[in-house]
């Protein structure tokens, strides 16, 4: 008997700006994404430039019609993918919305609906419009909270009917790292003051507020969710001077949560302004909005664990993983360095869920890898992908433990369902999908789409609703 919930939603997760293409069509302005041909490795450009795979993506805004058809046919319960904001608002701070662009993501969600797949949507999605960047220098401007209510507004209104979930801000906490890419702050990172950063993040809690309040108003029946980064950490060995580290490291991503689900800065979170001399303006009327206004889920990317030491020459030696702390010891990396880490699954899971009690979604997991497209005996192309069927094994086993652990969970989309370009570092060959795409960093490529071993694997997973994962 499976243990997976019968209305679990599977399915799978990808962002506007890397996969849709067509950047400068039917109107749409230029984001941020249109200026980093290197994702966040490189420098940013002037204009858009060849070399950024992003621009063409896997030409999703022409074909997304027969990518659908392809989630459809693996079963896909619930389809995750973001509203670009400069395909409604080219510059961002318009009154009126462009009517092209809203009329894509109508075509989309019908098309969506046609096979019962439900749109799970990100409002934002690591995709600021350029113009709010560089005019307004992103979240750090509270004029950003208007511009964001007023698109808000217009897609709760147009979508109400076809859009039952949605996700205020991607990975919120990602800020802390990656302030151009996350929240459009244009002055450049090493430039950046802790207390302008903490005032973009307030900035964007009360605009995060806003919409779920705003959502509730339109669509009643709406479930708005946040969006976090999850990166469990554990202290590096048992000294309790780790253990202190690991926990201090934790509660940096963990106030992003708190924030949305309990409404409040954490005293951890005052303390640490507090020391650092940050000073947070509240307009009147923040504190109620933020309070009043949480939110009906949390949902989460799950990639990796990491470590933490007080050891400051251990510090010192950097990490393999994304956002900092340490290696550990135990775990194996992805070839992008990446520490592969099933069990830290479960250990986030629970974490939420103990801390929160409200409803979990994990909107993106999955392993990104080289891939070799080959001919099989029957003369079809493909990718005898094990590795990625082994990686989502491994951490839905641990999901199932999770749930028997008594943690409620709304569903699971694997990251990248389709191959599209990917966020940190733009290249087209670090692939995720179930679907390979015949589109390589050089540009060369058919734009074909070709189903990998690991289609028919997750088809079965979702047929079965994860009694397969035990085959
Ligand atoms: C998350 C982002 C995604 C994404 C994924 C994988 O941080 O929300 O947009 O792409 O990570 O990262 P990458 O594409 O760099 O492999």
């Amino acid at each position: 008997m499976s243990v997976f919930p019968k209305d679990f939603l599977w399915g799978g997760a990808v962002a506007a700006n890397q996969l849709e293409g067509a950047y400068n069509e039917d109107g749409k302005g230029l984001s941020i994404q249109d200026v980093m041909p290197q994702g966040i490795r490189g420098s940013r450009t002037e204009v858009p430039t060849e070399d950024n795979m992003k621009l063409i993506g896997i030409d999703f805004y022409h074909r997304y019609k027969e990518d659908i058809k392809l989630f459809a046919e693996m079963g896909f319960k619930v389809f995750r993918t973001s509203i670009a904001w400069s395909r409604i608002f080219p510059n961002g701070d318009e009154t009126e919305p462009n009517e092209k662009g809203l009329q894509f993501y109508d075509d989309l969600f019908d098309e969506c609906h046609k096979y019962g797949i439900e749109p799970l949507v990100t409002l934002s999605h690591y995709e600021t419009p350029l113009h709010l960047s560089r005019e307004y220098d992103g979240w750090v401007n509270r004029k950003m909270i208007g511009f964001y209510e007023r698109y808000v507004r217009t897609v709760f209104e147009r979508y109400k009917g076809k859009v039952r979930y949605w996700l205020t801000f991607n990975e919120i906490n990602s800020i802390l790292h990656a302030p151009f890419l996350s929240g459009g702050i244009y002055t450049p990172a090493e430039q950046l003051s802790e207390q302008d950063l903490y005032q973009a993040i307030h900035h964007e809690f009360v605009a995060s507020a806003l919409a779920t309040k705003i959502g509730h108003e339109i669509m009643p029946e709406a479930k708005i969710g946040c969006m976090v980064l999850s990166m469990p950490t554990y202290p590096l060995t048992p000294s309790p001077d780790d253990v202190i580290q690991a926990m201090e490291d934790d509660h940096k991503n963990l106030c992003f949560a708190d924030m949305h689900v309990r409404g409040e800065y954490p005293g951890y979170m005052k303390r640490y302004l507090r020391e650092k001399g940050i000073e947070i303006h509240f307009e009147p009327g923040d504190e109620e909005l933020l309070k009043n206004n949480t939110v009906d889920f949390l949902s989460f990317s799950y990639y990796m664990s990491t470590c933490a030491t007080a050891d400051k020459e251990k510090q010192a030696q950097g990490t393999g993983n994304l956002l900092g702390g340490v290696p550990n010891p135990t775990l194996k990396a992805s070839e992008w360095g990446w520490q592969i880490d099933p069990k830290g699954l479960r250990y986030v899971l629970n974490q939420f869920y103990d801390r929160y009690q409200i409803p979990l979604f994990i909107v993106e997991n999955g392993l990104g890898a080289v891939d070799e497209l080959i001919t099989d005996a029957n003369g079809n192309k493909t990718v005898e992908d094990d590795y990625r069927i082994d990686y989502l094994r491994d951490h839905l086993l641990q999901v199932e433990e999770a749930i028997k652990d008594g943690v409620e969970i709304m569903g699971y989309t694997t990251w990248g369902c389709i191959d599209i370009v990917s966020a940190s570092t733009a290249e087209l060959k670090k692939r995720y999908g179930f679907i390979y795409v015949d589109r390589n960093d050089d540009g060369s490529g058919t734009l074909e789409r070709y189903k990998k071993k690991s289609f028919d694997w997750y088809k079965n997973v979702i047929a079965t609703n994860g009694e397969s994962l035990h085959q």
